[in-house]
């Protein structure tokens, strides 16, 4: 599948990864917003959150619980967001589910 993010968790292309198990991997983002941000992405393929089911979501939690471990791995004790891009007018790019993890920074609200 012609898809960057199968290839970073493949190895086809190469990533700084951060975290890495059987159903995920999480590594830099090479455009950062903030002094900390990495892509937290599932392994299997999953265009994007419009398309979870109850069938494929389970991953989600998964991510989720290390994130907090990512983290605080990554000196966040101060908090930190989590972002996901959602389709065109969310801003999405890559059409692989991800989860931005960004901090070391004091983050602004509403997003643009
Ligand atoms: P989004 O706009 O939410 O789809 O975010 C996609 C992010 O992916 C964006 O911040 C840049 C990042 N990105 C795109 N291609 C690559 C890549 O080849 N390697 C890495 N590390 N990040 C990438």
């Amino acid at each position: 599948m012609d898809c960057i993010f199968c290839k970073i968790a493949n190895g086809t292309i190469p990533s700084t990864k951060v975290y890495e198990d059987d159903l995920m991997l999480a590594f830099r983002d090479l455009d950062p917003q903030a002094p900390v941000h990495v892509l937290m992405i599932p392994k299997t393929h999953i265009a994007s959150a419009d398309a979870l089911t109850e069938e494929n979501a389970s991953v989600v939690a998964h991510i989720f619980a290390m994130a907090s471990k990512i983290a605080a791995a990554e000196g966040l004790h101060n908090g930190y967001r989590i972002v996901n891009n959602c389709g065109e007018d969310g801003g999405q790019t890559v059409q692989h589910l991800h989860f931005h993890l960004l901090g070391g920074r004091s983050m602004k609200w509403p997003p643009g």
